[in-house]
């Protein structure tokens, strides 16, 4: 094959933003500060150790990192409860349609994702065997907009950065795969996501005609 896939997790195959939101927003309240869905934008793609600080920025709360600590392990278990419930139906729409189609063709494809959780989530959806490489929080030391966990993807699936094409819902993943001058594929509000190259609401706007479009380039 001439291109490799790379794909985000949360928020591009799954929808498990607002897992995130509902257990940060849980801490929050617990700290005695409310925490909008609005806010939890600024939250997508940002690892976990991240966005507590950003939450504790919102609510004007200052701590131990000893404190931090507790408040991460609490948020991740709370986030794993819901986790827990997911099944295949937790899928986004349009998303087996794609990766079954690249499959047919052979194309090589691989998971990059900043969550720690994301083996977990992919087993319980039942697609942990349908990336041949899966690239989480748990192999990468720099956080996106780094784009390193992008890069080890390329790198393990053997191709050039610019012959690698990146599905992304959040901005910081966007520059990422930008900054190494792979494809970007904004999926989400395309206002928020004006840097991608080329963007969609959800995977039911994308057909086969632009998947060949991006394979053949
Ligand atoms: P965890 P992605 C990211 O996943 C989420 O978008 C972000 O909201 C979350 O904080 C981060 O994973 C870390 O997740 O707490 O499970 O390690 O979008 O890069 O797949
Ligand atoms: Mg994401």
């Amino acid at each position: 094959a001439k291109k490799g896939f790379i794909f985000d997790l949360d928020g591009v195959i799954v929808d498990t933003a607002g897992f995130h939101y509902l257990a940060w927003r849980s801490l929050a309240n617990e700290l005695g500060f409310e925490f909008t869905e609005e806010q939890n934008e600024r939250f997508k793609g940002v690892s976990r150790v991240r966005s507590l600080e950003i939450l504790l920025e919102i609510g004007g709360v200052e701590a131990t990192q000893e404190q931090k600590d507790k408040w991460l392990v609490s948020k991740n278990e709370e986030y794993l409860s819901y986790i827990e419930k997911m099944t295949e139906a937790d899928i986004l729409p349009g998303v087996m349609k794609t990766l079954n189609y690249l499959k047919s063709k052979n194309i090589p494809m691989a998971l990059g994702s900043a969550s720690k959780n994301a083996q977990p989530i992919l087993k319980r959806v039942g697609l942990f065997d349908f990336f041949e490489i899966i690239v989480d929080g748990n192999h990468v030391q720099k956080a996106k907009p780094d784009p390193e966990v992008f890069t080890i993807g390329a790198d393990e699936l053997g191709f050039a950065y610019s012959d690698v094409i990146v599905f992304e819902d959040s901005i910081a993943g966007i520059q990422a795969a930008n900054s190494v001058d792979m494809v970007s594929v904004g999926i989400g509000d395309a206002e928020v996501l004006h840097e991608a190259d080329h963007n969609f609401k959800d995977f039911t706007e994308i057909d086969t005609a632009f998947l060949d479009q991006l394979i053949n380039a």
